[in-house]
């Protein structure tokens, strides 16, 4: 007689092989009214892995929102001050929280009603009481799968970098949080040199490779704290946090180095890229599109000057 696969070590197994990284725990907000309730599920998902915050104020949830993010929403429907089909409205109109699933939970066993309150903006209604374990499988899989979408919607295709509207909220974040501390923000507009004709001489894949190529070396040597954007076609853009202007420039011409240094096999043999660099402290501008409007002009300069360079 032959064993039953155990799913699990069958997974962590191919996790080992494949270099996975284990993802981060997925967060989950119960809002319930009766504390004994949320207590409970928060237990049950906890028990799993996931982290809880419950919250028995509908009308606090928006504060929580933003400090805890959520992959989930698990919400009771009826609350005295603020019912769940209102508080799914409510979030449904707010661009920032629209994306987050909402899962109803409650006792409610009459389909009418049930289907009547998905249609104010939740993603699935879960009548109690429901199994632990189809409770935690029901709630993992709408985490993994917001986690999906959401890093498509915040990540460019190509590169796996942020995208141009995502590492422009970045800029905005170090920005405000520049002006507040004294630690100084450094942005930075990389562009790749000449890169119309390694296209034209080499093809676009190539050229997609090259891309490809950076981002890489990007993620590899700047820090996890830093953000690194594809902000258009072959313009990068980088904000360093808790980084002087002196400290920035020679990290990104070690950088300038170590990309000059990669070699790619194209459609006319091997060959070499180069970029150039403009450079911007937050705290000599008045707001973050002037600070990034200095860069370009820093970049500009760069290129102007023979290019394969960074300026300030
Ligand atoms: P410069 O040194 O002045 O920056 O010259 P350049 O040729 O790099 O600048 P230009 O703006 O003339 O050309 C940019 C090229 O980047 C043109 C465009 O086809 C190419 N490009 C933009 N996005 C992509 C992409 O996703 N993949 C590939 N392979 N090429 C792209
Ligand atoms: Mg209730
Ligand atoms: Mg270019
Ligand atoms: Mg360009």
């Amino acid at each position: 007689q032959t064993k039953p696969i155990d799913l699990i070590s069958l997974v962590n197994r191919l996790d080992r092989l494949t270099n996975r990284v284990p993802e981060a725990p997925y967060r989950v907000l119960i809002v319930d009214d009766q504390r004994a309730v949320a207590t409970y599920h928060a237990a049950v998902l906890e028990q799993a892995g996931m982290r809880v915050r419950t919250e028995m104020n509908p009308l606090q949830v928006m504060a929580v929102l933003d400090e805890f993010s959520p992959d989930v929403i698990v919400s009771d429907v009826y609350m005295p001050s603020c019912s769940g089909i209102e508080l799914a409205a409510v979030l449904r109109q707010q661009e920032v929280f629209d994306h987050i699933p909402i899962v109803f939970l409650s006792g409610e066993q009459d389909v009418d009603k049930q289907i009547s309150a998905l249609g104010f903006g939740a993603d699935d209604f879960i009548v109690k009481p429901i199994v632990p374990e189809r409770f935690v499988s029901a709630i993992s899989a709408r985490a993994q799968r917001a986690r999906t979408l959401s890093a498509v919607m915040t990540h460019d295709g190509l590169t796996g970098l942020l995208n141009h509207k995502n590492i422009k909220a970045g800029v905005d974040k170090e920005f405000s949080r520049g002006l507040r501390g004294s630690s100084p923000v450094v942005i930075a507009l990389i562009d790749i040199d000449h890169f119309k004709s390694v296209n034209d001489t080499h093809g676009h894949p190539t050229g997609d490779r090259v891309l490809r190529g950076l981002a890489h070396l990007m993620r590899q040597r700047l820090r996890s704290t830093d953000y690194i954007g594809r902000y258009g076609g072959e313009e990068f853009l980088v904000v360093l946090p808790d980084t002087t202007l002196e400290a920035a420039e020679k990290v990104l011409n070690q950088l300038r180095e170590a990309f000059a240094c990669l070699l790619y096999q194209g459609e006319q043999g091997e060959f070499s890229a180069t970029f150039s660099a403009g450079v911007a402290q937050t705290c000599n501008y008045p707001d973050s599109g002037s600070t990034i409007k200095a860069a370009d002009e820093a970049l500009y300069a760069a290129k102007e000057g023979g290019r394969n360079q960074v300026r300030v």
